[in-house]
């Protein structure tokens, strides 16, 4: 072979087993990030309950992943884990009643040593003071829709430890999220910036702008919303977060100016805020007080309310993200950024009758996931192997040329990005949800295995299993743990479950509640 040929191959070998970088070799990172945002709220994934035309351009421009499951369908834990690339046995956060542990090892401090510039804006939700951020500002505990509070490094711990901005709380995280990237950073560093959306939680107040949407519309109900919870364990049946539960006050906004429920809430609104909702709600309302609903029409009538607040949140979460895109073109920094948009968990839009989240059934398992990496990740791309949360931290990490600890628990998903995925990727994965009752919507502490056609869930304080197949069965309806017909998936799934328990080295004791009372 000629010399330049010998040349030749030896440097395409030696380009060939380089890590996979992108086209930039420190790009920046954005993450958006929103609370309980489910995959069926975002029109990329199908769904035609909504148009969400900023989030959906991530996925035309980047890659849509549909089976990113989380470890601990719950706020804190998916936000520790995030932080970690580990479960909830491993980084000390377990339930919304845990505090994060911010001394330990976490991804925005390896980014910060590598010299990235680090920021932190909106929900936390883990108690303890932020670490690894150059700035940050955050909510208090879960925050508030209309004059957000925040609570900065100077006033952490001090009384009174927040500052209210007015506004609607979408728009001031992203303002703040600007004002940080536009004014507040050096522009010669690399960057990371979590921008982490309050909406689409509880209790679902719309802002000024899309308060008035799906008026008049009416909303398909999930072919589930009548879940009777037969042919399952009893923690489907025992669970309190149906959209009977909703509170007509609270939750469903049937008040008035005069009710202490409207004072407090009206209170936080200026003029035209409060003029915006009142023409919103004020029909509707009247109506429903003159003939009230009952028994099944109730509970459609809850459903229409509870879903049109929630889409009306997510629309904001959307222009919002537009809003960051855009700068990010105007910066010229759209090619150097990889952006991505993700939620703590999934939610339950009234399949099985509810709405929250915390079981394994898939609306709650899985969470929206897209990404954005140009010249690294081709446009378009659909990918359906499990990742998780999990890998969260790993990616940013190889996004940027860091090492990847060898005790975090995932694994970075930038091969998968650039269009080349491992052989041996994950094909199962292991979670555990730990917040049982008497806590909130009572769902019973449960760990399960999935391979993304079966499920295996066991109910260990209740000593009750499920198995469900997702081909024959959906909607996880009906469990066929006890079928002989599946004694095999059956069997196949324990042993795999064994394995991941053993692998992850889950504990086998619960830990006891760290803090007295919810942290809500
Ligand atoms: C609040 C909500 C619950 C919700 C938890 C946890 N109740 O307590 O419905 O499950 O937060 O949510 S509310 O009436 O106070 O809104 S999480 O996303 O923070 O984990
Ligand atoms: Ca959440």
């Amino acid at each position: 072979m000629p010399l330049y040929h010998c040349l030749a191959v030896l440097l395409l070998a030696a380009v060939a087993a380089l890590p996979v970088r992108g086209a930039q070799d420190r790009p920046n990172i954005v993450f958006l990030f929103s609370d309980d945002h489910a995959y069926q709220s975002v029109s990329a994934y199908g769904h035609g309950l909504n148009v969400t035309p900023h989030i959906d351009r991530l996925a035309k421009e980047g890659m849509r992943f549909d089976r990113c499951y989380v470890t601990n369908s719950l706020c804190g834990p998916s936000r520790a884990c995030i932080l970690t690339g580990k479960y909830s046995h491993k980084n000390g956060f377990y339930s919304n009643r845990s505090r994060f542990d911010g001394g330990q090892q976490t991804f925005p401090k390896l980014l910060q040593k590598a010299g990235y510039q680090t920021a932190l804006i909106g929900k936390w939700h883990l108690v303890s003071r932020p670490t690894g951020f150059d700035h940050w500002e955050i909510l208090p505990g879960q925050g508030r829709y209309y004059s957000p509070q925040f609570t900065t490094a100077e006033t952490f711990g001090k009384k009174p430890d927040r500052v209210a901005e007015p506004g609607y709380v979408t728009d001031v995280i992203t303002d703040k999220a600007l004002h940080w990237l536009r004014e507040q950073r050096d522009a010669d560093r690399p960057f990371m910036i979590m921008i982490q959306h309050k909406s689409p939680h509880r209790e679902w107040s719309p802002g000024p702008e899309h308060v008035a949407d799906f008026t008049g519309v009416k909303i398909p109900e999930p072919a589930t919303l009548f879940d009777d919870y037969a042919n399952r364990a009893d923690a489907a049946r025992m669970a309190t977060m149906r959209i009977s539960d909703l509170r007509l006050d609270t939750d469903l906004k049937l008040f008035t100016e005069e009710d202490p429920r409207g004072k407090r809430m009206f209170r936080l609104m200026d003029g035209e805020q409060k003029a915006a909702w009142v023409a919103a709600y004020e029909e509707e309302n009247e109506e429903f007080r003159n003939s009230p609903p009952e028994g099944e029409e109730l509970i459609r009538w809850k459903y229409q309310r509870f879903i049109k607040d929630y889409l009306r949140t997510v629309q904001s979460v959307d222009d919002n993200v537009g809003r960051v895109l855009d700068y990010l073109d105007q910066a010229g920094l759209a090619d150097s950024t990889v952006v991505v948009y993700a939620s703590d968990q999934g939610f339950y839009l009234g399949e099985h009758g509810w709405f929250d989240k915390r079981f394994m059934y898939e609306q709650s398992l899985r969470t929206p996931f897209l990404v954005r990496w140009p010249g690294v990740t081709k446009p378009g791309s659909i990918e359906g192997r499990i990742v998780s949360n999990l890998d969260f931290a790993e990616t940013f990490l190889d996004v940027a040329g860091v090492e990847v600890p060898a005790d975090m628990q995932g694994r970075s998903l930038v091969p998968i990005l650039a269009g080349s995925p491992p052989e041996d990727w994950r094909t199962s994965f292991y979670y555990h949800y730990y917040e049982g009752p008497p806590a909130e919507h009572a769902v019973a502490e449960h760990y399960g295995v999935t391979d993304g056609r079966y499920k295996l869930i066991h109910y260990y304080k209740l000593g009750q299993w499920e198995l469900f197949d997702l081909v024959t069965d959906p909607h996880e309806m009906n469990s066929v743990y006890g079928q002989p017909d599946y004694a095999a998936p059956r069997q196949r799934l324990e042993e795999e479950l064994a394995r991941l328990r053993s692998e992850l080295e889950v504990t086998s004791d619960d830990p006891p509640p760290r803090r007295k009372g919810a942290n809500g």
